[in-house]
């Protein structure tokens, strides 16, 4: 079984570097991530993101028990990250929503809560509120200073081991630090070849802060692609350097990603590309390889929530370098 590493964070805790993503895209495909969650922890997976908003921790915490029942892992071994949705940002409704995504996982803490994205939209049972006359989400006035006061109280509650950010950008990482108690241990933000972050990287190591990477393999299957968009998994470059080290496009994305230093999130719901996914730990990419790789950075961001960018906390306004 191959080794997944650990990566320090700024609390002292450890995350493994590679955890399965969960997030299953269109509606009607949430039972598959059950089954995948079970193949995973028989073939070594330790770190599973998951997300309320994918509508599937209640499949997820089933999978985890019954491979807690069986024997297989325990409790402890395992590195369990949620993220609190957008339309849960006001600070009296950080707790509850946390307790619903710890009861749809069965589990009494979570090793990690992320605020899912910056921007907070309307309050209300609707996840995604639409204005019908603008195609544009809901805002909420709430401000996400005030979101993560209520994110230190969970984690001093110990509902939450590490808590952290996902989508910020650095200038809102910046007024986050300003008024924070506890140092996010992690940003997790979209990496990969065509948009590998460089100065959100850098700038996020200068403050303790870790990189996750979403979308590591460009999201193949995700339900807004169009024909020409970006395809970085089919890149014919990232093919060449593949059969150079006798590995498969996806593993070279993901070494990559690993070399840069982040932790990396990839989804698959078919066990021969979980294990294919992991084994990415028995060679390096040169150098040479590495840089040559940067160059394929071409601002190819695949998930924008477009349907935000109106909102005063949208993290990728035109203008806001990174
Ligand atoms: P991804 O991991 O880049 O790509 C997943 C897609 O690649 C699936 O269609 C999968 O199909 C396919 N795939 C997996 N391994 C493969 C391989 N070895 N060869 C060829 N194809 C392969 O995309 P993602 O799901 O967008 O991102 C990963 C995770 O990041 C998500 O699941 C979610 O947990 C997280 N995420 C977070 C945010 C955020 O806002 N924080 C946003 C997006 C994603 P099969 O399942 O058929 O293998
Ligand atoms: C959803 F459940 C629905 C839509 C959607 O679009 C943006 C990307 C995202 C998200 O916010 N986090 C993800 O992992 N995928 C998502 C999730």
């Amino acid at each position: 079984m191959p080794r997944i590493p650990l990566i320090k964070l700024n609390n002292g805790l450890s995350i493994p570097a590679l955890g399965l993503g969960t997030w299953q895209g269109p509606p009607g495909k949430e039972a598959e991530v059950g089954q995948a969650v079970r193949d995973a922890i028989d073939v070594g997976y330790r770190h599973f993101d998951c997300a309320h908003v994918y509508a599937n921790e209640k499949i997820i915490g089933d999978a985890i028990q019954d491979k807690i029942k069986e024997g297989v892992v325990k409790r402890e071994e395992l590195f369990i990250v949620s993220k609190l949705w957008n339309t849960f940002h006001r600070p009296d409704l950080v707790e509850p929503a946390l307790r619903e995504t710890l009861n749809n996982l069965q589990l009494d803490y979570l090793d990690l809560y992320l605020v899912h994205w910056p921007h907070a939209f309307k309050e209300g049972s609707n996840l995604h509120p639409v204005d019908p006359k603008t195609g544009l989400f809901i805002p909420s006035d709430v401000d996400f200073v005030d979101t993560w006061k209520a994110m230190e109280e969970v984690n001093k509650k110990g509902l939450s081991k590490s808590i952290g950010i996902s989508n910020f950008n650095s200038k809102q990482i910046k007024r986050l630090l300003k008024s924070a108690k506890i140092v996010p241990v992690t940003n997790q933000i979209e990496c990969h070849p065509y948009l590998n972050q460089s100065k959100l990287r850098k700038f996020c190591s200068n403050r303790g802060i870790t990189v996750t990477s979403y979308s590591p393999l460009g999201s193949p299957s995700r339900p807004w692609q169009k024909p020409g968009d970006p395809d970085v998994i089919n890149d014919p470059k990232i093919k060449e350097i593949g059969n150079k080290y006798g590995k498969s496009p996806a593993q070279i994305l993901l070494r990559y990603n690993v070399q840069l230093g982040n932790i990396v999130i990839p989804k698959s719901s078919n066990r021969n590309r979980l294990v294919e996914n992991m084994s990415i730990f028995d060679f390096k990419l040169s150098e040479e390889d590495m840089k040559y790789i940067d160059t394929f950075d071409c601002n190819g961001r695949i998930c924008p929530q477009a349907e935000a960018r109106e909102h005063p906390f949208y993290p990728f306004k035109p203008g806001v370098e990174f």
